[in-house]
């Protein structure tokens, strides 16, 4: 009985001792095979007086179903342990989101494309689009500026070596060809929007050879200025997120609308700080008009018909004052660090609905 107990704690110290699938049915096989110790003893009880047989018996057989489990349960043991080690392995998180935020930023200037733009397709304007290189036509003799204007020389444009039909080609220096383009191409009434690139010979602090703009034009048979105004003031309020947001029409001169404005919104400057939509300054955002009568006639439309206001803006500095950014030039470096700091989630657009920027 001794010897029993004994065997039996080798047994099961072999079985706790198993470190794998194989090492355990080794031990096992040590135990219950055919050549194994219990099975062993087993043969030996016929040799046993009777009396001994049975109490040997009930012992052998009490060992052989302990060992059993004693297996089962190792082998239990190390099957969890088994999977466990698989899922560690594969480094299944479940508690992460289910993908990586993308790593993609949207550049100021996009981002603040998409925000205009969602805000005038809202009050029914279609994006229209055009080519940067542009002639003398489209880009100055159309919007009422002949040859010898004086505004000829304020656009400081770029020239191409190029010409067609004789004509020199150039850089547009605004976006006012694509609404050229389009009221030659379409029949009125429309409303558009033209954001895209711009490009004029000035390059400092505050300007660069390149910048973006967004034009606007609404042409319809009783267009007036208050639907001007109301226009820009639904934009401003809706852009800067600001119901109550002051605005000003001051009187100017551009020589394709008549009478022309330009627009400032309220603003503070306080320890060197811009705040848009408080205090008592202002800050011009935008020039808009009715569109020139002979900018009409130039396009084919009958002034005495069809009347209409047009403005224009520059995005860069709208996303400089929408987002704090400090300096222009940083724009157009392609610093990804800059980008990182300043760019918008790719999967939050701007809509009215969800909020224009996050
Ligand atoms: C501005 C200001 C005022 C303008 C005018 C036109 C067109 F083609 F309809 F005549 N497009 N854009 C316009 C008017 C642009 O930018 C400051």
């Amino acid at each position: 009985m001794q010897d029993i107990d004994r065997l039996g704690a080798e047994l099961r110290a072999n079985i706790e001792a198993a470190d794998s699938l194989e090492a355990l049915d080794a031990a096992r096989v040590r135990a219950l095979g055919r050549k194994g110790a219990i099975t062993s003893l087993m043969k030996e009880l016929g040799a046993l007086e009777p009396e001994e047989r049975r109490d040997a018996g009930a012992a052998l057989n009490a060992l052989k179903d302990g060992i059993a489990a004693a297996v089962e349960d190792r082998r239990a043991a190390l099957r969890d342990r088994a999977l466990a080690d698989r899922l560690a392995d594969r480094g299944v998180d479940v508690t992460l989101p289910v993908r990586d935020e993308a790593r993609g930023r949207v550049h100021p200037v996009s981002q603040t494309i998409d925000e205009i733009v969602t805000i005038f397709a809202d009050m029914g304007f279609a994006v229209a689009e055009g080519p940067d290189i542009e002639d003398d036509f489209h880009n100055f003799t159309a919007l009422n500026i002949p040859p010898e204007h004086p505004a000829r020389q304020m656009h400081d444009t770029f020239y191409l070596e190029a010409e067609r039909d004789g004509a020199p080609l150039l850089l547009r220096t605004h976006t006012s060809p694509v609404q050229i383009r389009h009221m030659r191409a379409a029949s009125p009434p429309y409303r558009i929007i033209a954001p895209g690139r711009t490009f004029r010979r000035d390059s400092d602090m505050t300007h660069t050879p390149m910048f973006h703009q967004v034009e606007g034009l609404a042409i319809g048979r009783d267009i007036h200025m208050g639907h001007l105004k109301g226009c820009l003031e639904e934009f401003a309020r809706v852009m800067f997120e600001n119901d109550d947001l002051r605005m000003r029409f001051r009187p100017s001169y551009f020589p394709f609308t008549e009478p022309s404005a330009e627009v400032d919104i309220g603003c503070s400057r306080r320890d060197g700080e811009l705040r848009i939509g408080e205090g008592d300054d202002w800050l011009e955002i935008l020039g808009c008009g009715m569109v020139h009568p002979n900018v009409l006639e130039n396009v084919g439309l009958d002034p005495d018909e069809w009347q209409g206001f047009a403005f224009g803006m520059g995005i860069d500095r709208i996303a400089m004052l929408k987002y704090g950014i400090p300096d222009l030039r940083a724009f157009f470096e392609c610093d990804l660090r800059w980008l990182r700091h300043y760019g918008f989630a790719p999967f939050d657009v701007p809509t009215l609905a969800g909020g224009l920027a996050r």
